[in-house]
Formats: C-alpha cells, sequence, structure tokens
C-alpha cells in the first residue's frame, strides 16, 4: 500500500471514528464539561491504543532530565488554543510565536526544546500507530502530562483535533495573548471573549505554579518607580536577579515550590508575591479576590477548577472531521513538505488509491 493509500484509509478510519463521541459518554472522565462534536474521549481508542502510555512514558524520562521542560509544554498548549483554536499552528515554521519566526514583534519566549519534544512525541507515535494522530492532540496529551507529572491532577481530556492549515499571524497573536502587564480588567475581558468565567481566568492562571519568566515580562513594576502592590523584599530580590531594565535573566514564576504544580501560586499572590501584574491583579480585584483565596485554602477546589478550565481552553476553535490535516511533520504544513507532495505525485491517480480501499 502507497503512503497516499495509507493515509486515506487513516481518514477513512478517523471519519468512521467521528461516531464514537456519542457511543463513549460512559467513559467520560468528567461529565461536567460540555465536548465539542468532532472530539470524543476514546478517539485513537483502535487506531493508536498506546497513544497516552507512549507519550507518557516519554515524558517521564525528558522531566526526570529536566523538570523544566514541563512549563514549556503546557505553556505551548496555552499559546495554541488562545490563537486560532488548538490547531497546531503554533508549531509551524513561520507562525508568529514558532521558532521560524524569530524577529516576530513579542519575542514570546516558547522554548525551543518543547516543539523538539513535541515533533520527537510525534515520531515515536507514528511509529507504534501509523500518522493518524494530529500534532495538535500531542501538544493536549503533553500539556496534561506535564501538569500531572509535576504533582497535579491527572484527567483525561477529549481528543480528535485537526492539523491547521494556516499560520498564526503577528496580529493574531498579540490580539489573542494577553501581555503581562494588563490588570484583571484587561485579563477578564480578553478571556471572556473566548467564554472564560472569572473562575476560569483564575484557574488558568494558576499554570504559573510552574515554570519561569524573562526579566522583560515584569521590569516595569518597579523600573522606574516601585508597584506599591508588591511585595517590599520579594521585589528587592527581583532587582538583584534584574539589576537593569535590559537584564536578560530568568526568574522562577511561584518562589514557594517552582517546580511543582500545587496550589502555592494563589499563596503567593495572598503575600503580594505575585510575579506579573496580571496575576497579582487577580488579588487585588474585589471580582477575582475571593476565588484567589479559595483556591489558595483548598488545592483540591484548585485542581477540580483547574481541570475543568483545561478540558475547556483545549477546545477552542478545534478543527475535527475533514478539516485540516494530520502533518507528516508539526513543524511544517503537508502542503509545504516537498517530499511528501513528490510522493502524492508519484502515486497518483488518487481515484485509483480510493478504489482499492
Ligand atoms: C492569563 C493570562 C496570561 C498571561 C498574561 C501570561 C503571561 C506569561 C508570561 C509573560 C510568561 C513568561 C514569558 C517569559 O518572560 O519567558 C508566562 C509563562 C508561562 N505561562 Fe503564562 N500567561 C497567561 C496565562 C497562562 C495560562 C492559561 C497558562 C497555562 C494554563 C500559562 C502557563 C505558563 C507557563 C507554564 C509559563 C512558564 C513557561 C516556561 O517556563 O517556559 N500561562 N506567561
Ligand atoms: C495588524 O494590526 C494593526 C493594528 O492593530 C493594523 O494597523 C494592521 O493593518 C494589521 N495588519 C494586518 C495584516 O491585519
Ligand atoms: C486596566 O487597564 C486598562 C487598560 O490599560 C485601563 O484603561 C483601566 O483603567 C485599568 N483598570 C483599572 C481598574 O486599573
Ligand atoms: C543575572 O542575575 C544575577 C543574579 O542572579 C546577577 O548577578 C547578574 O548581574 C544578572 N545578569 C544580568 C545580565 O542582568
Ligand atoms: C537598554 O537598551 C536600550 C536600547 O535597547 C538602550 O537605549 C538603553 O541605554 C539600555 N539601558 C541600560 C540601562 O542598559
Ligand atoms: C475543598 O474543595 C473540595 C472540592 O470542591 C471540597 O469537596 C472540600 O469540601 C473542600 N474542603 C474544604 C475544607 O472546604
Ligand atoms: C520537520 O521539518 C523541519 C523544518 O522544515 C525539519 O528541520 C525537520 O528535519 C523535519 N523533521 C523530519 C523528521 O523530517
Ligand atoms: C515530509 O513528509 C514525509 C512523509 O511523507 C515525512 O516523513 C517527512 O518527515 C516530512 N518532512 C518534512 C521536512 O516535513
Ligand atoms: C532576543 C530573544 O529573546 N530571542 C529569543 C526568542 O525566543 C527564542 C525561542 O525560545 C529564543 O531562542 C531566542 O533567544
Amino acid at each position: 500500500m502507497g503512503k497516499v493509500t495509507k493515509s486515506f484509509v487513516a481518514l477513512l478510519l478517523i471519519s468512521s471514528l467521528l461516531l464514537a463521541p456519542y457511543l463513549s459518554i460512559s467513559e467520560a472522565t468528567d461529565n461536567s464539561v460540555p465536548i465539542v462534536s468532532g472530539l470524543s474521549w476514546t478517539f485513537y481508542k483502535t487506531s493508536c491504543p498506546k497513544l497516552e502510555s507512549i507519550i507518557r512514558t516519554q515524558l517521564k524520562k525528558v522531566f526526570d532530565n529536566d523538570i523544566g521542560q514541563a512549563a514549556g509544554l503546557l505553556r505551548l498548549h496555552f499559546h495554541d488554543c488562545f490563537v486560532q483554536g488548538c490547531d497546531g499552528s503554533v508549531l509551524l515554521d513561520g507562525s508568529a510565536s514558532g521558532p521560524g519566526e524569530q524577529q516576530a514583534p513579542p519575542n514570546l519566549s516558547l522554548r525551543a526544546k518543547a516543539f523538539e519534544i513535541i515533533n520527537d512525541l510525534r515520531n515515536r507515535v507514528e511509529k507504534a500507530c501509523g500518522r493518524v494522530v494530529s500534532c495538535s492532540d500531542i501538544v493536549a496529551l503533553a500539556a496534561r502530562d506535564s501538569v500531572h507529572l509535576s504533582g497535579g491532577p491527572d484527567y483525561g481530556i477529549p481528543l480528535g483535533r485537526r492539523d491547521g492549515l494556516t499560520f498564526a499571524t503577528v496580529n493574531a497573536t498579540l490580539q489573542n495573548l494577553p501581555p503581562p502587564f494588563a490588570n484583571a480588567t484587561t485579563i477578564l475581558s480578553m478571556l471572556a471573549t473566548k467564554n472564560f468565567d472569572p473562575t476560569d481566568v483564575v484557574a488558568l492562571s494558576g499554570g504559573h505554579t510552574i515554570g519561569i519568566s524573562h526579566c522583560t515580562s515584569f521590569i516595569t513594576r518597579f523600573y522606574p518607580t516601585q508597584d506599591p502592590t508588591m511585595d517590599k523584599t520579594f521585589a528587592n530580590n527581583l532587582k538583584v536577579i534584574c539589576p537593569t531594565v535590559n537584564s536578560t535573566n530568568t526568574t522562577v514564576m511561584d518562589i514557594r515550590s517552582p517546580n511543582k504544580f500545587d496550589n502555592k501560586y494563589y499563596v503567593d499572590l495572598m503575600n503580594r508575591q505575585g510575579l506579573f501584574t496580571s496575576d497579582q491583579d487577580l488579588y487585588t480585584d474585589s471580582r477575582t479576590r475571593g476565588i484567589v483565596t479559595s483556591f489558595a485554602i483548598n488545592e483540591t477546589l484548585f485542581f477540580e477548577k483547574f481541570v475543568v478550565s483545561m478540558i475547556k481552553m483545549g477546545q477552542l476553535s478545534v478543527l475535527t472531521g475533514n478539516n485540516g490535516e494530520i502533518r507528516a511533520n508539526c513543524s511544517v504544513r503537508n502542503a509545504d513538505n516537498k517530499s511528501y507532495l513528490a510522493s502524492v505525485v508519484e502515486e497518483l491517480p488518487v481515484e485509483e488509491a480510493w478504489s482499492d480501499l
């Protein structure tokens, strides 16, 4: 069977699996989150039954070596979903936040290594199952495992996303990713356009319980003048790490437990040790303050709300069914892949491929 024939078989398999969401409700892990039509809790159950164990086993190895990569992968999924939906566009060379576009105005500082990890996972999954799993699903699963393997909750996520055919433009990126110097009003209204309520906003911001930030993301909070909502000792310590406005240093985002996915981020906020304005203002603003406190005193509650909001985020404007594609390389659209195109030309006509099914 040629490559094209194989891909049509895969397509057919996927199309038939689209009926799955209506049959598999009983396997749903979290019934409180509505599932977008076309996604399913058991999407790859027959086409790639080992998918989740391949990803988790490999990520365990990656994180044993460097737990910091968990933060990079979690953020990658957030950026993917917020900019034109969870379609893997963030992975494309040439996307505004992807590694190909070094001159993009906001250097969004996604970790180069996160892109490599995703491509490596994709290759492992293809070896086991063929080209049936989308890059956007791999990103979503990697983010889920990043949370869990750092100490956070484990949870199921609906699968069946397809990879997008369009690049994320600089404009779309700027308009959809809130800046760290935004206040709670701005964050709440930006996220409301994606149907997130204040509880979602506070829960999702809890992603900052792991990972690092560059000085440039928060430096305006103490140069030229000190933000009065920032604890003085905390500010003085940050000034040592970021001695000038141009410092390229980084620092951890949750000083209490920087590598552990827990509720300490909210304890930081209550102690005025949030790193970004967008973090600290969640405690200043009366609309979100109570939610911050409730998460700071009850980690189970935070985990519960975080899972709901992540499943919601993971379904933003997803492509399903015959839309988009399953990329052969997460960094490149199939149409831009010369060797892939050459193989298509060699194996035409397409009708023949269909007829031997
Ligand atoms: C609510 C609005 C948000 C803003 C304004 C924001 C902003 C930022 C900024 C500026 C950084 C540091 C970039 C750098 O300087 O290197 C960062 C890092 C990070 N963000 Fe967010 N973010 C937001 C929401 C989220 C969400 C929803 C998640 C995931 C659920 C998330 C997860 C992360 C993680 C894990 C890192 C650390 C990445 C690493 O260590 O490589 N963020 N964020
Ligand atoms: C990008 O946004 C700016 C203003 O926000 C606008 O002037 C410009 O025309 C936009 N560019 C494209 C290609 O949409
Ligand atoms: C929040 O930021 C926006 C935009 O910068 C500003 O117009 C607004 O006054 C700010 N709101 C508060 C309560 O600080
Ligand atoms: C980076 O931070 C260290 C302290 O952590 C400081 O000694 C050094 O001057 C900083 N370097 C730059 C370029 O800001
Ligand atoms: C920071 O960089 C800007 C230009 O990039 C430069 O004009 C300025 O002098 C620098 N400031 C410091 C304190 O190094
Ligand atoms: C913490 O939250 C969980 C989940 O909502 C709830 O079941 C539990 O009763 C809460 N614990 C306390 C001490 O309030
Ligand atoms: C995927 O595409 C990138 C960018 O074109 C290329 O550097 C890389 O070698 C490709 N990976 C594979 C496995 O072909
Ligand atoms: C091109 O597609 C083929 C599959 O047809 C894949 O093996 C290869 O890694 C892809 N290369 C690039 C650069 O995308
Ligand atoms: C100037 C700058 O900060 N460049 C960074 C932009 O992001 C890429 C990807 O993480 C880094 O490799 C660059 O150093």
